[in-house]
């Protein structure tokens, strides 16, 4: 196959799953009519109209790895887009990163107030449980319950939670490249990793050590991913972001540009889409989408 066609095709298919996510999100958040009506407003400003998706591709991607149904991975990476979005709202608070922008778009709380954005990510957080407990997601119970504690985890106080209070610790400190590691793992990492890993328990197809093999690439990609937004913080444009560039360096933020300068940083992303890549080796064909999404995260411009 040759680059272009694969480009052509990865566009594609990201295209289609995309709409799914789309429509599937537009169907699970409460109709903005519905009381309180603002409170409902305000979730579907946060969560609709804007955004990659990239946890809900990885999703549709470690799916079809596994041979998973693909109205099962939709709920699932609809879930994670769900506590995603909901971290962006409460992040950008005043009380946090104090952000004005988000998605092009006035964040949630200049849009509406910083009570609502508050309950906003509240009442998305869950959403996102409703929906693993609401649909069936897996052919065994037991599995299912394992896909609730692993976004549990990974959003809680040992992954993504966790991540954001060691990073509201670290303003104007420096951090070790090591530092920074631990930090994002569980900031970033946590949630892109339980993306791949919630979509690949959707299906069957995965042995414990193919499902390592996943986990392991799903890790790599999810450092990778902060690497880069580091790097896009310093030297994009607010418009091209569709949030504050430089924010990270006006705030005093430690990132991987501040610890290693941006042409390492870079060199850093590429060496873990490598090591991610190579993580995959055996899956041939099955893993063609989640090859693509790792290009898609080192090499985005937003
Ligand atoms: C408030 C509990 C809590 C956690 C917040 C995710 C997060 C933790 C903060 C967001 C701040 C930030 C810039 C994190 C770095 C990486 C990241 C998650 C960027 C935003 O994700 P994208 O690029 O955003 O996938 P879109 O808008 O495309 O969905």
């Amino acid at each position: 196959m040759t680059a272009t066609t694969t480009t052509v095709d990865f566009s594609a298919w990201s295209h289609a799953h995309l709409e799914r996510v789309e429509a599937t999100l537009q169907r699970v958040l409460p109709a903005p009519e519905i009381a309180p009506r603002r409170l409902h407003q305000a979730m579907r400003y946060a969560v609709l109209g804007g955004g990659k998706r990239v946890r809900p591709l990885l999703a549709f991607a470690a799916g079809e790895l596994a041979g998973a149904d693909a109205g099962r991975v939709a709920i699932a990476g609809a879930a994670v887009e769900l506590i995603h979005a909901y971290s962006l709202t409460h992040d950008d608070l005043p009380c946090m990163d104090d952000d004005v922008l988000r998605r092009g778009k006035p964040t949630c709380h200049v849009e509406y107030d910083d009570a609502t954005a508050l309950l906003v990510g509240d009442a998305l957080q869950s959403l996102a449980f409703q929906l693993l407990g609401e649909y069936r997601l897996a052919d065994d119970m037991k599995t299912q319950l394992e896909m609730v504690k692993l976004l549990a985890a990974a959003a809680g106080s040992r992954g993504m939670a966790g991540g954001q209070a060691i990073d509201l610790e670290s303003v104007g400190k420096s951090l070790t490249v090591p530092e920074l590691e631990f930090m994002h793992i569980h900031k970033t990492g946590a949630l892109i990793r339980a993306s791949a890993l919630l979509g690949a328990r959707c299906g069957n197809g995965l042995g414990e050590k193919e499902y390592s093999q996943l986990d392991l690439f799903a890790k790599l990609i999810g450092l990778a991913f902060q690497v880069v937004d580091d790097t896009l913080d310093a030297d994009s444009s607010t418009a091209t972001l569709g949030k504050t560039a430089g924010k990270d360096a006006k705030d005093s933020k430690p990132t991987y540009v501040s610890a290693i300068g941006i042409a390492r940083a870079r060199e850093l992303a590429q060496d873990m889409r490598q090591h991610a890549l190579d993580a995959l080796a055996g899956f041939g064909e099955r893993a063609l989408r989640l090859r693509q999404l790792a290009d898609f995260i080192v090499l985005r411009k937003f």
